[in-house]
């Protein structure tokens, strides 16, 4: 068997594998690979090119804070900007030629003797190659699983049927029959661009979300220049926008009390939108606001008022060839139905393929007693394997690309540790683990994903939140500020690796 000794293993290159490897270069950990299902960088901003996609974080805080773009078009950027963006980072990191596309990790090791990683991949061309990595860093992200409905049915569908992130863009939706079931996000997105286009439009709501007006706006030439021109003017407005959305964690975490005035707005987002009583009752929430992630759109509910387009509350109760039957009995005929039902996120799929030391499977792990890891990065058992936007690390309020960035220099330093002082592999304690979870779980009481009276994709099958940050973006970034090597069992190095020997030139090896 051919393997290919690295020092570095990075699963994905979305914002978060790419920024790794961006860290990684500039560390001197020279030695990596990054592995890539898709074709290109991106991830979900690759992936998600569905009608209407755009950022609900402003483009200024929603970028890598060592890659400043003055040229962003709009207050909150269209997906194709975002991902030019993406793209032109990774062209001018000169990392590219450590990325391997169109792969997919089969599974990743724990070999305790070698104290090392065996990752094994497959070619989407076919054949595959087996790497033995030093550490592995995944940036596999927590919403690039689409998760289908399980609805009665859906299988015999006889018409046009996708993921809103794997969007068909061969299929014409003018004059078409179009259902949409969900509406989180991507569906508010998704039904105003696309509702003037078909004949008609049913959007399937099991809960209705709360929308808050859009306050976007397209930069002036001239805001552009001065962005571009005036040293400091940058950081200053990314700043401003940075302790403008951190005002809002406390109505999330402490005292939901403080989002009426959002929650106001929301109910007048709906006045101004729609016109019919009926409507507007039916896309009434009934929970508190921040509950569920809360969106943002001045077009969506316009779009739900129109002629053409109804929203229907009652249950599914299956899908058949030709339509959506609900449960009172309707059946509605459908010509393309558009999933926009959301992401596995509190089952990461690449926890299936990982075995840690004791031979046990990450996913069994966390099966057993949810999703954790210390500081959303190391989980025991696990040795030399760090997480970015790993569990407990989402948001409802600002931009993930802080927290990668907080995750990315904790992991750095993690390296840099191991490297100086000549440990093997590094293995966050259970006890830490545990710690840092019972403290996570205890400040979740406290929340509105907890206490606002609604169902979300941020709890797990045990009620636990095991998806976002329950405190400041600012408390995270200090948390991650160093590794913390107390808290973690180290083990010299082994005789086939040298920690002191510096960035190593990739080398093939037979087994
Ligand atoms: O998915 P969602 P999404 N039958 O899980 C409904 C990010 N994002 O793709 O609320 C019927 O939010 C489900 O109903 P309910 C962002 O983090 C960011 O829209 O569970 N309906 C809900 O309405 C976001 O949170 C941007 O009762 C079913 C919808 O499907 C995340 O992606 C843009 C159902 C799923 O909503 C996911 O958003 C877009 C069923 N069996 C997305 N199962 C930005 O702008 C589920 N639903 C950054």
């Amino acid at each position: 068997m051919n393997v290919i000794n690295v020092d570095h293993l990075v699963i994905g290159a979305g914002f978060a594998g790419l920024c790794a490897a961006i860290k990684l270069d500039q560390a001197g950990e020279c030695d990596f690979v990054v592995i890539e299902k898709g074709s290109d960088v991106g991830g979900t901003w690759r992936d998600n090119t569905y009608p209407g996609a755009a950022c609900d974080v402003p483009s200024q805080l929603y970028s890598y804070s060592f890659a400043p773009n003055p040229d962003w078009s709009m207050s909150f950027s269209p997906q194709p900007e975002i991902l030019a963006y993406i793209k032109r980072v990774a062209d001018e990191s000169g990392t590219l030629d450590r990325f391997v596309f169109d792969t997919l990790v089969e599974d990743a090791t724990w070999d305790d003797a070698a104290q090392r990683w065996t990752v094994r991949t497959g070619s989407s061309a076919g054949g595959g190659t087996t790497y033995s990595a030093r550490t592995v860093i995944s940036g596999a992200g927590g919403l690039s699983a689409p998760k289908l409905p399980d609805i009665a049915g859906i299988e015999s569908f006889g018409g046009e049927l996708f993921h809103s992130a794997e969007w068909d863009h061969e299929v014409d939706l003018a004059g078409k029959r179009v259902a949409v079931i969900g509406t989180g996000a991507s569906s508010i997105q998704i039904v105003p661009a696309i509702q003037e286009k078909v004949a008609h439009l049913d959007v399937y709501q099991r809960t209705a979300p709360y929308v808050i007006p859009r306050n976007d706006r397209r930069y002036s030439r001239l805001e552009r220049l001065a962005l571009k021109k005036v040293p400091g003017l940058q950081r200053l407005y990314r700043t401003g926008i940075y302790w403008a959305r951190e005002g809002y964690v406390p109505a999330f975490t402490m005292a939901p009390k403080l989002a009426m005035p959002a929650q106001k707005m929301a109910l007048a987002n709906i006045r101004k939108g729609i016109k019919d009583p009926a409507l507007r009752a039916a896309v009434t929430p009934d929970y508190q606001i921040g509950c569920k992630r809360i969106l943002i759109s001045n077009t969506y509910y316009p779009a739900l008022g129109s002629d053409n387009c109804d929203v229907v509350t009652d249950p599914i109760a299956e899908i058949t060839p030709t339509g959506i039957v609900t449960a009172d009995g309707t059946a509605r005929d459908v010509d393309v139905l558009i999933i926009a039902t959301g992401f596995h996120t509190t089952e990461l799929p690449i926890a299936e393929k990982v075995t840690g030391r004791s031979g046990r499977p990450l996913a069994a792990k966390w099966n057993e007693s949810g999703m954790s890891a210390f500081k959303g990065t190391a989980v025991a058992d696990f040795p030399n394997l760090f997480f970015i936007v790993g569990p407990n690390t989402g948001l409802g309020h600002s931009s993930m690309v802080f927290m990668i960035e907080s995750q990315v220099s904790y992991i750095v330093d993690a390296l840099r540790t191991m490297r100086t002082e000549g440990h093997g592999s590094v293995e966050v304690t259970a006890a830490a683990e545990q710690a840092w979870s019972a403290d996570l779980q205890r400040r979740m009481k406290r929340t509105v994903w907890s206490s606002g009276g609604c169902a979300s994709w941020y709890l797990d099958k045990h009620g636990n939140n095991t998806t976002l940050w329950p405190r400041s973006t600012f408390a995270f970034r200090g948390e991650t500020a160093s590794f913390d090597p107390d808290v973690y069992t180290v083990s010299a190095v082994s005789t086939t690796q040298d920690p002191q020997a510096g960035p190593t030139k990739r080398e093939a090896v037979s087994s």
